[in-house]
């Protein structure tokens, strides 16, 4: 007994000494803790690394895309673009894009009596160079993406990608690109009205001077429904080419 009480008194000893601030706060609040610091800490570095900000208008929905509902498109707040950022570092292009509302994290049902099934973000960019690319699809040399699947019950899986290196193929359209890759998925996401993902540079082909164009999309596919919302910046025209709708805003890489 003596012998168990010393242990004691020596853990605890060890504990208020070395680990109270673990004693007081819980393991699991420690680590709510360290998560909340990274984050700040990342949040920190983005700040520096953005440079290039777009506002979009909310509920500005596109009416004019195919397969939308009967009814037509819907106004979906997790999908709608609020802002843009660009930015990059010596290796990577790095994308924020906040949304009016919160991306879901599972499959919820949506207004008209569907349900989710994808939301989608798109980055087309246009590398200026007329030597690339396809004729009818101006900017269509580099594709970025992030892309969130649901299914039933189980937590939407965000994926970030990219398409390169155009074939000058339009026809099929799985011949388009010769190239697809990864990116990285850094915070944000299901459950936030933000997403941060990067891409480097060199594998997209793309060098620090040089201005490209980029519009981007954002899509939420329900089952049954491929275009249940759409939204674009610089907003969409009622045709393409629509000369006061230009399709893409520059953006030089520092
Ligand atoms: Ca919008
Ligand atoms: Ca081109
Ligand atoms: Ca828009």
């Amino acid at each position: 007994m003596k012998k168990l009480k010393i242990i004691i008194l020596v853990l605890t000893f060890l504990t208020t000494k070395f680990y109270s601030q673990s004693l007081f706060l819980g393991p699991t609040n420690l680590i709510k803790n360290e998560i909340k610091k990274a984050k700040k800490e990342i949040d920190k570095k983005l700040e520096s690394i953005f440079y290039h900000v777009v506002e979009d208008e909310l509920d500005d929905p596109v009416p004019f895309v195919a397969d939308t509902a009967p009814e037509g498109i819907y106004p979906y707040g997790p999908t709608d673009i609020w802002k843009v950022y660009l930015g990059t570092d010596d290796e990577y292009l790095y994308i924020k894009i906040v949304t009016k509302e919160k991306l879901p994290t599972y499959a919820e049902k949506l207004k008209g009596g569907y349900t989710l099934e994808s939301l989608e973000v798109g980055l087309d960019i246009d590398d200026y160079n007329p030597q690339t690319g396809f004729p009818e699809m101006p900017g269509e040399d580099i594709l970025l993406y992030f892309h969130i699947g649901y299914k039933f019950f189980t937590a939407g899986t965000p994926e970030v990608y990219y398409l390169a290196e155009p074939t000058g193929i339009y026809w099929p359209e799985e011949q388009r690109y010769k190239k697809y890759g990864v990116g990285e998925y850094i915070c944000g996401g299901p459950g936030y009205n933000y997403v941060v993902f990067r891409f480097k540079l060199s594998e997209l082909g793309l060098k620090k001077g040089q201005t490209i164009g980029v519009s981007i999309i954002s899509e939420a596919g329900a089952v049954g429904v491929h275009h249940y919302t759409y939204d674009k910046y610089p907003q969409h025209g009622a045709h393409w080419g629509d000369p006061n709708y230009p399709t893409h805003f520059d953006f030089k890489i520092r």
